[in-house]
C-alpha cells in the first residue's frame, strides 16, 4: 500500500444510521452476543472504505466472561450489576475464564473472517486492567471515585488489576491464536493518572500484556496520555496519539515506532467535511507517509455526521493522488 492505512476507533457505533437500524430493539449485550448481528455491525464500516474491521463487542465483554454481568445504562455507559467491593466479590471473578465463556467473540471472529475473504485485516481489543477495573468497581471515568476506592480497598484494587491482567492475556492470546490480525489495548482513562499511579496501575500491566501476547502486532491507546515515553516503553508496536501530541515530533523522536492518530474526533463531530479533509491531509503529511495509521484522537463520537466520516476516510486515501 502506498499510503498509510485508515480506520477509526469506534468506527461501528451510534453515529452510523445503519448501525442504529441493526441495534434497534436489542439490549447492548444481547446485541453484541448475537453473532450474526455483531458480524453485521463489525462489517458495516467496510462500505466507507476503511482498511481494517474492528470486531463488535465491548471492553466489558471480558468482565462478563470473568463472571461480572453488566448492563448498558442510557447516556452513562456500562454499569456492573453488582460492583466489586470486597474480596468476596473478587472471588467471584475468574482470572482465567475458559474460552467457552467468550465463545461468541470467537465465533464472531470466524464469521467475520469468512465474510471478508482476507480482504481486510481484523482487529480485536481489550480494555487495559486499569480502565476495565474502573467499570468493574462502578466508577468509570470518575477518577476521584476510583482513587477513593483504591485508597479504601487497596488490596481488592490491586488484586482486581492482577486478575484482569491475567484474564486479558488469556482472552487476547486466544483471539490472536484464532487468527485476529492485530489487537488494541484501551487504557482510555489512564491519561489522567499521576506519574506514580500510572506506573503501578497502568504501565506494569501494559508491559505484562504486551510481553505475553506477541503473536500479532499490538496497539496501545491511552486518551491524551501525558506519558508518551512510558507508552513507547510498554512493548506495544503501535502507539495512539491524541490532539495534545505532535505527530511529526513523535515521529522524529521515535523513527521506528508506528503511530496511530491523530485527527481530532471533536472536529469530526463539529466541523465541516472540508475542514475534516484538510485536517486529515495534514495528519497524513505529519506522519511522513510511513509507520503511520490514520485514525482519530479518540473514538468516533455518536454525534459525528456521516459526511464527516466519509471525508476523513476519503482524504486519508486521496493524499498520494492530490
Ligand atoms: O448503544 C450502543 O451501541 C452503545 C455504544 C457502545 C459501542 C458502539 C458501547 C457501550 N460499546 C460499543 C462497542 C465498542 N466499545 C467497540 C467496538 C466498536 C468499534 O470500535 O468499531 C469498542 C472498540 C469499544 C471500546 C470501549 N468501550 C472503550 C475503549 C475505547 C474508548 O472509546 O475509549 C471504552 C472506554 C468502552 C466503555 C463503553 N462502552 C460503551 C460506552 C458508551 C462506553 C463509554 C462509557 C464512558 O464514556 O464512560
Amino acid at each position: 500500500m502506498e499510503r498509510p492505512p485508515v480506520w477509526a476507533m469506534r468506527q461501528a457505533g451510534r453515529w452510523d444510521p445503519e448501525f442504529n437500524k441493526l441495534r434497534a430493539g436489542h439490549s447492548f449485550y444481547e446485541f453484541s452476543e448475537n453473532v450474526d448481528l455483531a458480524a453485521k455491525a463489525s462489517l458495516g464500516p467496510k462500505r466507507f472504505g476503511v482498511d481494517a474491521i474492528i470486531l463488535f463487542y465491548d471492553i466489558t465483554t471480558l468482565a462478563v466472561a470473568m463472571g461480572l454481568p453488566f448492563a448498558l445504562a442510557k447516556d452513562v455507559g456500562p454499569v456492573p450489576e453488582r460492583p466489586i467491593r470486597t474480596s468476596a466479590d473478587l472471588n467471584q471473578l475468574d482470572a482465567n475464564p475458559d474460552s467457552a465463556r467468550f465463545q461468541h467473540v470467537r465465533d464472531l471472529l470466524a464469521l467475520v473472517r469468512a465474510s471478508l475473504h482476507d480482504d481486510l485485516p481484523i482487529l480485536v481489543f481489550a480494555g487495559a486492567p486499569f480502565t476495565l477495573a474502573t467499570y468493574c468497581i462502578g466508577t468509570g471515568k470518575d477518577l476521584t471515585a476510583t482513587r477513593k476506592f483504591a485508597s479504601e480497598h487497596p488490596q481488592v484494587w490491586g488484586e482486581l488489576l492482577e486478575k484482569i491482567c491475567s484474564a486479558t492475556i488469556g482472552f487476547l492470546g486466544t483471539l490472536v491464536a484464532d487468527g485476529a490480525d492485530a489487537f488494541q489495548l484501551f487504557d482510555s482513562w489512564a491519561g489522567s493518572l499521576s506519574p506514580t499511579e500510572y506506573q503501578t496501575w497502568a504501565q506494569i500491566h501494559h508491559q505484562q500484556i504486551f510481553t505475553s501476547v506477541r503473536a500479532a502486532p499490538s496497539i496501545l491507546f491511552v486518551k491524551e496520555c501525558p506519558y508518551l515515553d512510558e507508552m513507547t516503553r510498554s512493548g506495544a508496536n503501535v502507539i495512539s496519539l491524541g490532539v495534545t501530541h505532535d505527530l511529526a515530533r513523535a515521529r522524529a523522536r521515535y523513527p521506528n515506532l508506528v503511530f496511530q492518530g491523530n485527527v481530532s474526533d471533536e472536529l469530526l463531530r463539529t466541523g465541516a467535511p472540508q475542514q475534516v479533509a484538510e485536517a486529515t491531509a495534514s495528519c497524513v503529511a505529519a506522519g511522513g507517509g510511513r509507520h503511520h495509521i490514520v485514525n482519530l484522537s479518540h473514538g468516533c463520537n455518536r454525534d459525528t455526521p456521516v459526511a464527516n466520516f466519509e471525508a476523513f476516510v476519503a482524504a486519508a486515501k486521496d493524499v498520494r493522488r492530490g
